[in-house]
């Protein structure tokens, strides 16, 4: 099978919440040589999007979502350890502190980012979902001193609002010159995070991997 139909295949298992054929597509690929992160960004994640765009022109509902969401994660459990194993062990690379904003639950996302973060040298603090920017601000505040890189995560234009208000608290507490701030999700712009005073954002977790590298040099 050519790439492009393996991707189109991966796209509408993931659309047509097929999760044994998306599992067996994930192998599939692989054992076609076809790489894990090729298979998320031009596969899975295409998918993620049909859906959500369906959703909100209300031709699916949640359960059909939920089971999207289930065939992308079975797929990113064979995945995983494929992005694990290019690790490097890069040492002063620095600790990434990743969350998903308050009121935000979806992380299938920040997940990879955080994978994609420690096979590319990062120590991971991995506070999750619906994290309080208090939270974040009192990790960031033990490792004063640290080369430390704040990742947040938010899918809803709702919970996005937050990161402004972490920028604010990183501000009040003089923690803002001790730590680059990366933010990214769906609603997630360069004009926001420009907006905001944060340091970066990236489309995808390849790209954070390569940003966060770049801003941490
Ligand atoms: Co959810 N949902 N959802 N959802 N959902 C979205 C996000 C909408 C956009 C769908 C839509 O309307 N088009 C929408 C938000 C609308 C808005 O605010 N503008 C929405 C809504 C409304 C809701 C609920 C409110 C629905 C309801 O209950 N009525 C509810 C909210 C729950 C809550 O959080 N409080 C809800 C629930 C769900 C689930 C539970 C069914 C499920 C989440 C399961 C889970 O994560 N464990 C879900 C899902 C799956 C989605 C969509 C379909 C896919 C999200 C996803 O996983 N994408 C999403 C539609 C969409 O995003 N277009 C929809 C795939 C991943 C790989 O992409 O964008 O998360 P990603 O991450 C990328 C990228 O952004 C970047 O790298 C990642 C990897 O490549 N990145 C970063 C991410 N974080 C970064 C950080 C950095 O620093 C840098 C880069």
């Amino acid at each position: 099978m050519a790439n492009e139909e393996i991707f189109d295949k991966l796209r509408d298992s993931i659309v047509n919440q097929d999760v044994s054929g998306c599992v067996e597509l994930t192998k599939e690929a692989l054992a076609d040589g076809i790489s894990a992160i090729d298979i998320i960004t031009k596969g899975l994640s295409v998918g993620m999007k049909v859906i959500g765009d369906k959703f909100e022109a209300a031709e699916v509902f949640l359960p059909q979502i939920m089971m999207s969401a289930k065939a992308m994660n079975a797929a990113m459990e064979i995945l995983t350890p494929e992005l694990e194993k290019n690790k490097t062990d890069e040492q002063e690379t620095g600790t990434a502190i990743t969350f998903v904003a308050e009121g935000d639950i979806h992380d299938i996302g920040h997940r990879l980012v955080s994978t994609m973060l420690g096979a590319n040298g990062f120590d991971i603090i991995d506070l999750g979902t619906d994290v309080l920017n208090e939270t974040v601000v009192e990790e960031a505040a033990k490792r004063k001193g640290e080369k430390i890189i704040l990742v947040g995560s938010a899918l809803m234009t709702t919970s996005m609002l937050g990161q402004k208000d972490l920028m604010d608290l990183l501000n009040e507490e003089g923690l803002r010159d001790s730590v680059k701030c990366m933010f990214g999700g769906a609603p997630v712009s360069d004009s926001w995070v420009k907006e905001i005073g944060a340091d970066a954002t990236a489309e995808n977790a390849a790209e954070a991997a390569k940003v966060a590298l770049e801003i941490m040099e």
